[in-house]
């Protein structure tokens, strides 16, 4: 008999929600930064195993509402909490519990088991340290399983995909079964050109940036080869910002632009040509037109 679940992935900015999807998967399907606030929207990642169909939401990890981006992302978490059979919330071990826990657990209010993982063990020297974090993390509300994992080493990842498969119930699946995401093609391409952004970038200038595909699309070559052309626009918020993005003699956009094909190249095991543009749109994080456009609204 098939059998599926939604489990919804919260937690603070920078915690390993996204890390943790794209292990759980087994694809990248997630942008990951060392940048907080790097996830805008909420990211479906499906994995099908046999009859089970377990369907995970990653969402923003952002409680204050600043702009009008920040007031979707916010509305992405409140809307992944609806309709869910389990909840995995992410913590960084290495942080003491606080506000923003709390916060998230008070939005479930008990509703549903709730999974705690807490994440980024790898760089515990000593396992014991652990125990203070899990009776702190413990006490904040009631856990159905504390896992400790490493998204980043794989670690602890099959232990939260087989608790999970135990919220599972009868009912068809909701996607094909050969599906791993949501994601359309051009909005994977954005999100890995974003990502190269948010690390190369410092400051400000990497999180007024949206990127926009303005084309994607195969031609076959003289000697038989075929080659993915893309076509990105990077949308900043500032004039000044463009020339830091663009580098002095181009060489951040020349780094991403690589960065950012090999990534490319890899997930869609295709050669790739990119090519980058940079336009400014003056505080389009407090544009709702230009918000829609990029695909953050969530009205
Ligand atoms: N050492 C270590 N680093 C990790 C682990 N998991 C994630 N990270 C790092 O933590 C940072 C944040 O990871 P993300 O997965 O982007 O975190 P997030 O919770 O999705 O963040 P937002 O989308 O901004 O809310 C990145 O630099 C990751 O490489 C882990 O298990 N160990
Ligand atoms: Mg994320």
């Amino acid at each position: 008999m098939q059998k599926s679940a939604f489990i919804t992935i919260i937690g603070r900015p920078n915690a390993g929600k996204s890390s943790l999807l794209n292990a759980i998967i087994g694809e990248k399907i997630a942008a990951v930064s060392s940048k907080p606030q790097t996830t805008r929207t909420k990211i479906t990642g499906v994995l099908t195993e046999g009859e089970t169909q377990l369907v995970f939401i990653d969402t923003p990890g952002i409680l204050k509402e600043r702009d009008r981006l920040s007031a979707h992302m916010i509305k992405a978490i409140d809307s992944s909490l609806d309709s869910i059979d389990a909840a995995i919330l992410v913590a960084d071990a290495q942080k003491r519990a606080g506000e923003q826990e709390r916060a998230l657990l008070a939005k479930l209010s008990g509703s549903v088991p709730i999974i705690l993982a807490l994440n980024k063990v790898d760089l515990f020297e000593n396992k014991e340290e652990l125990i203070p974090v899990i009776a702190e993390y413990s006490s904040l509300g009631s856990f159905a399983e504390v896992v400790p994992i490493s998204a980043l080493k794989n670690d602890g990842v099959d232990i939260i995909k087989g608790l999970i498969s135990g919220y599972a119930k009868p009912s068809p699946h909701y996607f094909p079964d050969d599906r791993f995401t949501d994601q359309p093609e051009r909005v994977i391409v954005s999100e890995i050109i974003r990502e190269k952004l948010l690390e190369l970038l410092s400051d400000e200038v990497p999180h007024g940036i949206a990127v926009d595909i303005e084309t994607m699309e195969e031609h076959d070559t003289k000697n038989g080869e075929t080659i993915l052309d893309i076509g990105a626009v990077i949308y900043c918020e500032k004039e000044s910002h463009k020339g830091i993005i663009i580098g002095k003699r181009g060489e951040m956009l020349k780094n991403a632009g690589r960065l950012a094909r090999e990534d490319i190249e890899r997930f869609f095991m295709i050669r790739t040509n990119l090519q980058l543009w940079v336009k400014v749109k003056e505080g389009w994080r407090n544009r709702e037109g230009l918000i829609k456009n990029f695909g953050l609204s969530f009205d």
